[in-house]
């Protein structure tokens, strides 16, 4: 077993806002300030959505550029991008035909050409996140599908390639594995490679063991790989994973509970017990340097 895990935080996600939790970092500065506090207690990664001036998602580069500018100011935590960036929730008022006024959410989703455009960030973070795979991504707010063909993320991987990026590979399901086991065929990607299992999202694959054990099975030898795991089960999951071996994430993105009921007081708090219960199973966290190595990641 690794004795090093590497702690992921994600520190804000793609959808919920300070409404959800109000300790989410929204702005830049809360976002650098967050990531510092978390590089401090033991995280090397930080993985990245911003926020724009209404609080909700965006693709527009400007938060982007200013967000990894301060947090690479701050510290030297390992910036990473969610290439999904977010959906943004849209009200409509509506009248029904007997005449009562509703109201209905929309998930509005970022375009495909909006996403590419992440690889324009400057300055450039160290890693990119894709999604290896579409489904009907489904949120306490409404589903929507979330889009990810198998052309988009091979324009993406090339990009990232060409511009050398560290990449995560996010897999919800079987077949996003396959679809990566293709890329690894016809050479486009190399091992070793770093996957994220995704675990517990509605319209994805659901948290069980036997899920997990399964998915870590089917990925090509030598890769890396943690779990992300959203909702009640993420603490046992992501428990489960450090004990096989795994790397962790954490963060408001993934959960905004501390436990059942209780929210969390903010990501520095879930990375401390992230730490607390590696060293208790004799895990010490990776440092960012030993991360890099670990990754190869070269920028
Ligand atoms: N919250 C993740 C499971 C990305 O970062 O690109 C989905 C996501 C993808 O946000
Ligand atoms: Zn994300």
């Amino acid at each position: 077993m690794e004795e090093k895990v590497i702690i992921t935080v994600a520190i804000t996600g793609g959808i919920h806002g300070k409404w959800a939790n109000p300790s989410l970092p929204i702005t830049a500065e809360e976002q650098a300030q967050t990531a510092l506090e978390c590089y401090e207690a033991g995280a090397a990664i930080v993985h990245i959505h911003v926020r724009g001036d209404d609080g909700q998602n965006t693709p527009d580069l400007k938060y982007y550029n200013k967000t990894i500018k301060l947090i690479g100011e701050k510290s030297p935590i390992i910036r990473q991008i969610g290439n999904g960036i977010g959906a943004r929730l849209e009200e409509h008022k509506y009248t029904t035909r007997s005449g009562a006024k509703r109201v209905s959410t929309e998930i509005v989703q970022p375009m495909l050409e909006e996403r590419l455009n992440l690889l324009n960030i400057d300055p450039p973070p160290e890693m990119h996140t894709i999604n290896a795979g579409s489904f009907e991504f489904r949120t306490p707010y409404g589903g929507a599908l979330f889009n990810n063909p198998i052309d988009f993320n091979r324009k993406y991987v090339k990009r990232c390639k060409k511009k050398g990026f560290g990449l995560e590979i996010e897999v919800y399901d079987l077949s996003h594995i396959a679809n990566i086991l293709e890329f690894v065929d016809t050479g486009l990607l190399e091992s070793p490679l770093h996957f994220s299992i995704v675990l517990g999202i509605k319209g994805g694959t659901p948290a069980t063991v036997s899920n997990l054990l399964n998915m870590v099975d089917q990925i090509p030898e030598g890769s890396t790989w943690q779990v992300v795991t959203v909702g009640k089960f993420n603490l046992r999951t992501t428990v489960i994973a450090m004990c096989m071996g795994g790397n962790i994430r954490t963060g408001l993105e993934d959960t905004i509970y501390y436990g059942k009921g209780e929210l969390a007081e903010g990501n520095v708090q879930l990375v401390k017990r992230m730490v607390r219960l590696a060293k208790e199973i004799g895990r010490e966290p990776a440092s960012v340097d030993e991360t890099k190595e670990i990754l190869s990641i070269k920028r």
